[in-house]
């Protein structure tokens, strides 16, 4: 044809971690498809399906445009021939088909409902479902014994699928900040996860600490614990000890991509006059008593409206020496992370953890103290927080 616009076909490198990422999606239709369809691999154990899906996302969300034609892809990255379909789909009639018959289908829906408890996983969820158990009233009549973690989950289940906003996330920091100043002064706390990266909401608020000392950071965790429980603060915890000291398998390669710092999964209880952030939050917490006519979001059956609402907080403590590691590996996005392993490995025969990044070619581990320095050591540009959400 003669007069057919012609439309430049994009580019961009292979690696997610060689690309930047913001949230300013172009490609949210296409992407939430392509996402759908990873979490449902991932929801069937089928994890190679599923990065295979969040790839391929992951390079639609770099894109500077919306895509408009297939043509436009033809020389990327990370779309494979089952990618390629679901975005042909899109393009042609609005909606994925494949992606739409997922949503609806009743194992994916009993999936999530039951993995959406905090505490049960994919092989718990597939158990009930085996046993006919696919919603929450049937989950409780069926009085199956729960673990802490998933009674917990069950009961502040609605609180805890409400997306946390910034404004809470920064009431929890005020809580944390204070916990850790009264416990070991000096010590320090920064946002980690997707609230660093920017964005608006999120599951849970993660935090790292440490201390400028190497080995004053010891014994923070259980001290800071303790104080947010003695305060009011905790529905829920559970410590999981260092164990990088005592692991064989090397230092820069745990057996999984679990580290091994001292952490805290918990749920915070956050009172409701703390979620109006900043300054407030300190009084919040020293008035921890439900207080009458506040505003509250959720109801709890026949009591009132309840004043506080229940928020998954992670703990994480590292020496300072690991410091800027595990700031790296908890900051995400987790399919960002995972290229930042896989190019580490595969285009510079380096080993990439939150603890160390270890040079196999010269047989040492690598210095940094700070992110910066971990992506010089890459041969990266380095990617600021905001630019990792792939
Ligand atoms: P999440 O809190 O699960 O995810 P997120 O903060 O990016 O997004 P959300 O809004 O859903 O909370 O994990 C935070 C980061 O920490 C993520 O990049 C994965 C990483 N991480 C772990 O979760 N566990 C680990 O053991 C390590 C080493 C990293
Ligand atoms: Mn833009
Ligand atoms: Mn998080
Ligand atoms: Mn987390």
């Amino acid at each position: 044809q003669m007069n057919e616009v012609e439309v430049e076909a994009f580019s961009t490198p292979s690696y997610a971690c060689q690309r930047r990422t913001t949230l300013d999606n172009h490609n949210a239709v296409l992407t939430d498809a392509l996402s759908l369809l990873a979490e449902n691999a991932e929801l069937s154990d089928e994890d190679g399906r599923g990065v295979a899906f969040r790839r391929a996302a992951a390079v639609l969300k770099s894109l500077p445009e919306p895509v408009t034609g297939l043509t436009q892809l033809r020389g990327l990255p990370c779309l494979g021939g089952h990618s390629l379909r679901v975005i042909k789909d899109v393009l042609e009639n609005g909606a994925s088909s494949e992606a739409e018959a997922t949503k609806q289908s009743e194992r994916f829906k009993a999936l999530k409902v039951l993995t959406g408890i905090f505490g049960v996983g994919v092989k718990t969820a597939e158990r009930w479902i085996r046993d006919g158990i696919v919603g929450l009233q049937q989950l409780q009549l069926s009085e199956r014994p729960l673990n802490r973690a998933q009674r917990a989950g069950l009961r502040h289940y609605e609180d805890l699928n409400r997306p946390v906003t910034r404004a809470e996330a920064a009431a929890v920091a005020a809580v944390v900040e204070e916990a850790v100043a009264a416990v070991l002064p000096g010590a320090r706390t920064t946002l980690i996860g997707g609230f660093r990266r920017g964005k608006l909401t999120g599951h849970d608020v993660d935090f790292l600490m440490t201390h400028p000392e190497e080995g004053r950071e010891a014994g923070l965790m259980p001290k800071v614990v303790s104080w947010l429980d003695s305060q009011g603060f905790l529905l829920y915890q559970k410590t999981t000890r260092n164990s990088y000291l005592e692991a064989k398998d090397g230092p820069a390669r745990p057996p999984s991509n679990m580290d091994r710092f001292e952490r805290c999964y918990s749920i915070f209880k956050l009172p409701e006059e703390a979620r109006r952030g900043g300054e407030e939050a300190r009084r919040g917490a020293e008035e921890a008593e439900p207080c009458s006519g506040a505003a509250a979001a959720s109801q709890v059956k026949g009591e009132g409206p309840k004043p506080w609402r229940a928020v998954r907080v992670d703990l994480v403590v590292s020496p300072i020496s690991q410091f800027a590691f595990a700031l790296l590996g908890w900051t995400g996005s987790k399919l960002f992370e995972r290229e930042l392993r896989r190019w580490a490995g595969h285009e510079k025969a380096m080993s990439l953890s939150s603890h160390a990044l270890y040079d196999n070619k010269q047989s040492r581990y690598l210095r940094a103290s700070s992110e910066e320095e971990i992506f010089a050591h890459l041969g990266l540009e380095y990617v600021p927080p905001s630019e990792r959400n792939a």
